[in-house]
């Protein structure tokens, strides 16, 4: 009981707008729902207390079920449509078709975010907190196509997050472009970014020599407001791009976050080329769910 203690004075004394506790002291189950407007030191504390909590939960021999572990409750109200304006990129190409027509890709300072959408949208839903297979310490799987992800999740009685929530579990309520520092300045040193891609006509069976991803929690300060690591940067994540196409770009098979190579690597922004029959050899994912396991 002492990590719950601790961590319930230290919630009490964090001066953070981290509102929203459930914490149920019959099951050992604590979970922070994500009420923040950017992240902060106090945030990363309360998420290693988080950690000594989820320890406790791992060793009673009480309810809580193997999925549920490494699983982060995410509960607020998500702005759809969000201004994010770069004020310096650090792209040499600027120009609005750069990049195949997306324009400059790294963005190296943004203004403050603006909600423009008249209503915010309730969410709650849970997410995993490492990228599969969701261990810390280990390598996240890639080369791998959007059907075998969804079929992964759904093997553990999960699924794949829609775009939205994986933009909200790694924005919070803040709405920044970056999920770590103050959300607003990129550091290639905070999440595992802007390292070399390799070509895109190597062989498939030198991929593996090229792959740049280290394993779940390595990168300490690759942490959203939501206590979610690895969001932008390692590896690029499949969602569920709702309403997207079958046929054709957008796909509803979506890629979120970037991997280790020199791209946006922010919340928001979606590739939405590649069909879900695509692999690879950045490609990865994490799972959603929509109820606490
Ligand atoms: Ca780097
Ligand atoms: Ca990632």
């Amino acid at each position: 009981m002492s990590g719950l203690w601790l961590y319930s004075v230290i919630v009490n004394n964090i001066k953070t707008t981290v509102s929203a506790l459930s914490c149920s002291l019959f099951i050992f189950a604590c979970s922070l729902s994500c009420k923040v407007s950017s992240k902060s030191n106090s945030q990363e504390l309360i998420e290693r207390v988080a950690d000594d909590v989820s320890t406790i939960t791992t060793t009673s021999a009480q309810v809580t079920p193997p999925a549920r572990l490494n699983m982060r409750e995410i509960d607020g109200e998500y702005c759809p449509e969000v201004e994010q304006k770069c004020l310096r990129w650090l792209d040499k190409d600027q120009s609005p078709s750069a990049n195949f027509g997306i324009g400059p890709l790294r963005c190296a300072e943004f203004a403050p975010s603006k909600c423009l959408s008249n209503k915010r949208r309730s969410m709650k839903f849970y997410i995993d907190k490492y990228e599969w297979p969701n261990k810390e310490n280990e390598f996240p799987l890639v080369t791998i196509d959007w059907y075998s992800a969804k079929a992964k999740c759904e093997s553990v009685n999960k699924r794949l997050c829609t775009a939205d929530e994986w933009t909200f579990a790694c924005e919070g309520e803040g709405m920044n472009p970056y999920p770590y520092g103050d959300g607003l300045h990129r550091d290639d040193t905070a999440c595992n970014i802007d390292e070399p891609s390799m070509d895109p006509s190597t062989p498939r069976s030198e991929w593996f020599k090229h792959n740049r991803s280290v394993p779940s929690g390595v990168m300490t300060r690759c942490i959203s407001p939501c206590g979610v690591n690895d969001m932008t940067g390692n590896v690029d994540e499949w969602v569920h791009n709702v309403g997207g196409r079958s046929d054709g770009d957008p796909y509803f098979s979506g890629l979120k976050g970037g991997y280790w190579g020199p791209v946006r690597t922010r919340c928001r922004p979606m590739t939405t080329v590649h069909g879900p029959g695509h692999s690879f050899y950045q490609q990865g994912f994490r799972c959603c769910s929509s109820a606490s396991l």
